[in-house]
Formats: structure tokens, sequence, C-alpha cells
């Protein structure tokens, strides 16, 4: 009988259990795990920081609802990966960090990399365990996948010691666990389904919210019809948006602000009133509103503000059962309201502004005038991964989604680095479609080195765009260096010139009429092309009824 090693078990329990792909920083004592998921069929892509390999970890898991794997070594590697590991907590969304340990005989003695592993990564786990034998690894690695796509979804850490890994069984004694199923869609109880559609009807201004937890249950074609079917105004949270298409009629995004404030009731399907909705409390909404919240996890209904009518489950399924009440007893919420009157007003003042905004050819340019450009040639199916402070809060209202899971952006953690990782995943699962990550230069700098990563896995489908107003927020335009301040980066720094190392082209944009020929090289290029445009550092979002995070 044939000896498997615990890194081939590793490898095929993975692969069992669904895993296709795997990110990470080898090292002792996980290079043959690595070696062996490449060989079972797994795509490993051998990141320069584990950090970046962790958010593209846990991206795979919000794009194709089974985890992604981020591999990582022992001490300081496996603490790299928590980054990931705690935006995949905060963004509920499924992935696995695998770490190397010491040797488990040497625990206690300051061994190589030694660390307090599991501890560590506890507090943002569904699920922290190490394997007790070799043996056992396919037991641990099934409960790790069932953890992470089970109910809410997110983050489970599985700690490898060296001596596990490179332990020997006889294949004859190693049981692998069948394929963890999707896990079932519950459905919620048909009086409450009734009862949110009384609802419903019984409110003057309601407002729907579309989460990016509709995103991930797949609820799209569902919610579509949902909103067909009654016509009533809804608002995508970030990563919600493309569920519905932003051009739909019925989208009314660029009211928010007002949407928020003065609805009477909201339909939450798979949003949580957490900080990105403002806790769904005074003053950006009505002291008094009433909330349906459609979410699969029960302690989030009624956090922060109490519930009306709950809906636990999951949120295709039970867009699903709306849309079959619906069938019955056909609704639809009136075309002629005060509420529409208001709401289409403000989408015009706004449009007005923005429009405005747009067609200022000021040197430097505005983000506006760069937006104009950029999503003039970003195809409808587009992958957009967007991350900044303003670079990203315009490019949320400017950067159009037109299919569900289609935006990844720092999400729910407000995780600046995320971008370039989840650009190399959403390249990775979409190789036909094109990825426009679009970050500020702050944001970029954080996982910059890994455009080399990009490009030696011919992910040419990405494009990377920089908005470089020369720091955090702005930075100024020269820089004296003994009087930094504390937001400030290199003025003009030339980011575009890193794709010589992997001979592409990088283009430096400072004039309006540049911009359109650069971006149209940079979508013919054959690498990764970096596309680095100069802002004016005093360029800011329109202004704003309330102040960032405003209570
Ligand atoms: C991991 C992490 N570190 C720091 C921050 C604080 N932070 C918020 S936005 C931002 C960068 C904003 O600058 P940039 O990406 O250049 O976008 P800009 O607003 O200048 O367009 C930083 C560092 C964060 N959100 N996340
Ligand atoms: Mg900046």
């Amino acid at each position: 009988m044939a000896e498997l090693t615990g890194a081939q078990i590793v490898a095929k329990a993975l692969k069992q259990q669904g895993v296709e792909y795997m990110f990470g920083v080898v090292g002792i004592p996980v290079v043959p795990i690595a070696v062996h998921a490449q060989r079972e069929g797994i795509k490993f892509f051998g990141f320069r920081n584990e950090q970046a390999a962790s958010y593209a970890a846990a991206a795979i898991g919000y794009l194709t609802g089974r985890p992604g794997v981020c591999l990582a070594v022992s001490g300081p590697g496996m603490v790299h990966g928590i980054a990931g590991m705690a935006n995949a907590w905060a963004n509920c969304w499924p992935m696995i960090l695998i770490g190397g340990a010491n040797d488990s005989y040497q625990n206690g003695q300051g061994a190589f990399q030694e660390a307090p592993q599991i501890e560590t990564a506890r507090p943002y786990a569904k699920y922290a365990a190490r394997p007790d034998s070799t043996k056992r690894i396919p037991f641990f690695v099934e409960q790790a996948v069932r953890a992470t796509i089970s109910g809410r979804p997110g983050a489970a850490y599985l700690d490898l010691p060296g001596d596990i890994i490179t332990g020997t069984v006889d294949e004859s004694e190693v049981h692998f666990p069948p394929r963890c199923p999707e896990p079932p869609r519950s459905l919620a109880p048909w009086e409450n389904i009734e009862r949110a559609l009384e609802a419903l009807k019984s409110a003057e201004r309601p407002l729907v919210i579309v989460g990016k937890g509709a995103a991930y249950a797949r609820a799209e074609d569902e919610v579509r019809k949902f909103i067909d079917a009654t016509q009533l105004p809804f608002l995508p949270t970030p990563m919600g948006k493309g569920v519905v298409p932003d051009d739909h009629p019925l989208a009314i995004s660029p009211a928010r602000s007002y949407a928020l404030q003065n609805a009477d009731l909201v339909l939450l399907l798979g949003a949580r009133l957490n900080w990105i909705l403002h806790f769904g409390q005074p003053p950006r909404f009505d002291p008094n509103v009433r909330v349906i919240q459609v979410d699969i996890a029960p302690e989030e209904i009624g956090n922060n503000v109490p519930t009306e009518v709950a809906l636990v489950g999951d949120a295709k399924a039970i867009t699903a059962q709306l849309n079959e009440a619906l069938a019955k007893a056909p609704w639809q919420y009136p075309a002629e309201t005060t509420w529409w009157t208001g709401l289409r007003k403000k989408i015009e003042e706004n449009a007005a502004t923005v429009a405005e905004m747009m067609a200022d050819e000021s040197v430097p340019m505005s983000y506006y005038r760069v937006y104009r450009d950029v999503r003039e040639y970003i195809p409808r199916d587009a992958i957009i991964v967007n991350e900044g402070a303003s670079t990203m809060d315009i490019g949320r209202t400017l950067m159009p989604n037109f299919f569900a899971r289609h935006r990844l952006d720092a999400g729910s953690f407000g995780t600046m680095g995320v971008g370039v990782g989840q650009a190399i995943a959403a390249a990775a699962v979409h190789p036909d479609k094109r990825v426009f990550c679009i970050e500020g230069d702050s944001a970029f700098g954080f996982s910059g080195m890994e455009v080399e990563t990009a490009a030696r896995y011919g992910l040419n489908n990405i494009v990377f765009i920089i908005i470089n107003n020369n720091g955090i927020g702005g930075g100024p335009d020269e820089l004296d260096p003994t009087r930094v301040p504390p937001s400030a980066y290199t003025p003009n720094a030339r980011y575009e010139k890193m794709a010589e190392m992997y001979g592409g082209k990088g283009f430096f944009v400072t004039e309006p009429a540049e911009l359109r020929p650069a971006l149209e090289a940079a979508l013919a290029c054959d690498k990764p092309a970096i596309v680095n445009i100069m802002i004016s550092a005093r360029s800011q979002r329109k202004p704003q009824q309330f102040a960032w995070l405003t209570r």
C-alpha cells in the first residue's frame, strides 16, 4: 500500500472539499503543501506577502461561494494572514488560513517561528483547530470548509505543525469525508412572508436596501424580479451594487442620503444596519423607521434598530418566497407618489452637480474628470476593484455595476490594501472578463508589489489605475524631507514604472487629453498595465449633507 504524507493529505482533502484556489508565501514547513496542491490541480498563486494573499483568499470565497485558502508559514507568515481573516470576518466571506507551525514536540521550547497561532486566529475564526494526527487531517479540512460556508459565512484557521505535515500514513488508513455540500437554503415561515408584504403595503415611503449578503446568496434573479414586480425604489450597499443593475429605473443611489433619512420603512435584503448604513439611526434615518430584515444570521435581527418583521434565512430562497406570494396576490408601489417626486428631484439635482464636476477640464484634474473617462472604457461586465478614501467613495457613486459580485472594495472592515489581491482573485476566477483595479495612491502602496504576482501568473486581464493625489486624502506638491506631513507620499511618484519590472507598460497621465489614449493603450497591453493618473491634491468629493461617519 502507498504511503501518504501530511502535505499530500492536506492537498487531496482540500481538492475533495471543492477548494480550487490557494494563495500564499512558502517556506518551512508548508512548501510541500503548495507543491501537492498544484499536483492536485488547485491553482496556487505565490504572493509577495501573506497579507495580500489572505485578501485574495477571502475574495475567492465571496466570488465562488467556496473558500479560498491562504497558505502561510509559521509565526510571522501566519500573523500576516490574520489580516485577511479579519477582513473575511467583517465581510462574512468564506476563507481558510492554513498556518504552518513548529513541530509539536518542540512546543514551548522557543522553536523556530513558534507563536500562539490558534489563540491569535480565534477571534476572527468560525473554526480554529490543529489536527491531532496526520491521519485525521481530512476530518479537520472538511470541518473548516463546512464552517466557512454554513450559516453566516466567515473564516477558518487550520494549524499544521511540521511533524503533522511531514508525517506519513498508509493510504488505506486515511478517510476522506465526502465533499461538504452547499449549505441548505433555509426559508422563512409563510406567515412572516405575508406580514412582510403587508408591512410594505402599509408604508408610505418604502425603500429596499440590497446588501452583499444578497449578492453572496446568488439572489440576483429573485431580487430583480421582486423589484420589477413591486416597483419599489431600491438602494444597493457598495458591494450590493449590481445585484440589480445600477441603470435600473428604480435605482435611487444618487438620492441615498435623502432616501435613508426619509424612508418610513426599509426592507433589508442581506444588508446589516452597521456603520455603512449609519446604524439605521438618526440623524441619518427617521427615528421611527420600520425595518423588515432578511438575514442569514438570527443574531443580526434587531441589531441597532428593532425589527418589525424578521425573515431569517437564505436571501435567494426568501426573496423567491416573496415573489411567490406576490404572484398570487400582485401588488405594486404606485409610480406617482410624493416619495417618488422627492427621490426624483434629488436624483436630478445630483446628476446636474456631478455632470458639472465631470465637465471641469482643469489641470490638475479632479476625481470626477478622471472617472468620466474611466467609466467609458469599462466593459459592462468588467469587475471593478476599488479602494482608497475619496477614490473609493467617488468610485462607488460613479462606477456602475450591472452584474452581482462585480465590485470588490474595502468593504465592511474599511481595509486599505485589499485591492491588488482581490483583483488577482477576480482575474483568476473570471479569465474571460476585464478587471479594473482602481486605487488611491495610498491604497495601492499597501500591496503594490503584488502587481508582479499578477503579471507572473499571466493575469493580463487586469488594468491597474492609480488615482494619485500624493497621499492619504491628498498631499503636498513638493516635499521638505525634514517636515513630511503624516498623510504625504512622494509627490508625483511614478508608480507606473513598476510595470517595467515585468516587461509591462505603464502610463503617466497629467492632463485630461492624455486619459483616453492611455486607457486605450492599457487595454491593448499583453501584460497587466499600470495607469498612474495625477489629480489635484485639493480635489474633493462633492459636498455631503453629513460628515463622514456622522451618527
Ligand atoms: C489597513 C488600513 N490602514 C489605514 C487605513 C486608514 N486609511 C483610510 S483611507 C486611507 C488611504 C486613502 O488614501 P488614498 O488611497 O490615496 O485615496 P485618496 O482618498 O487619496 O483618493 C487610509 C490609509 C485603513 N482604512 N486601513
Ligand atoms: Mg491619495
